[in-house]
């Protein structure tokens, strides 16, 4: 079976695969959208991103699509950058420098990562979408050097003050947003195949 996932993020293809590797998937082929893949993710929330990506990817190729949108919600900024965690700033260590300093009047600084997945199936209709979260909060200072993004500032719950980035990738996997709302879209297709 092959199913388009549609990025343009390599590290969450990376992680796709190794997740699904680690789930024992092995009927599973997953390719790349076509050069020039580029929806307008103008959607209010992940889950809209999550469904315009995977249309558009059915829609260039013809064949069933895996949409991952995904993002930090952070308690103290009412839930920002959330949908737009990707363009908060211009690089990923902008990104970090400007979250760190957008927390420092705030001694709350509880976060989640939340990832929506959405399967279209080869006509574009939906067949399965769901969501996946990790909480954490948000470090003072960055530390660790896996992973991408915001990794380098989120402590992870439970994981006696490490970030993500100082996690291996299996044990960012088993753990992180990504991981769980794969393991869902991978249940579904087992049951349904
Ligand atoms: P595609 O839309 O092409 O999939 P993107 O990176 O633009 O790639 P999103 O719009 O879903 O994807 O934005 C996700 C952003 O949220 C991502 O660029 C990171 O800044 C952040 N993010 C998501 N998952 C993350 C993770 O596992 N670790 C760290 N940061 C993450």
């Amino acid at each position: 079976m092959k199913i388009v996932f549609a990025t343009s993020n390599p590290h969450k293809l990376k992680e796709l695969k190794e997740i699904a590797e680690d789930f024992g998937v092995n009927n599973i082929e997953f390719v790349l959208p076509p050069d020039g893949f580029d929806p307008v993710e103008d959607g209010e929330t992940f889950e809209e991103n999550s469904l315009i990506k995977a249309k558009e990817a059915n829609r260039l190729t013809g064949l069933p699509a895996l949409a991952d949108d995904s993002g930090l919600c952070v308690d103290a900024l009412g839930g920002a950058p959330g949908i737009h965690s990707a363009r908060y700033a211009d690089t990923p260590q902008a990104r970090i420098d400007k979250l760190l300093n957008a927390l420092k009047p705030y001694d709350n600084r509880n976060a989640k990562f939340v990832c929506y997945m959405t399967l279209v199936g080869k006509n574009g209709e939906v067949l399965f979408a769901d969501k996946g979260e990790c909480h954490g909060s948000i470090s003072t200072v960055q530390t660790g050097v896996n992973g991408f993004g915001y990794d380098p500032v989120f402590l992870v719950d439970g994981k006696n003050g490490l970030t993500m980035a100082k996690l291996s990738e299996a044990e960012k996997n088993k753990v992180s947003h990504r991981g769980n709302a794969l393991r869902k879209v991978l249940n579904y297709i087992a049951d349904n195949n």
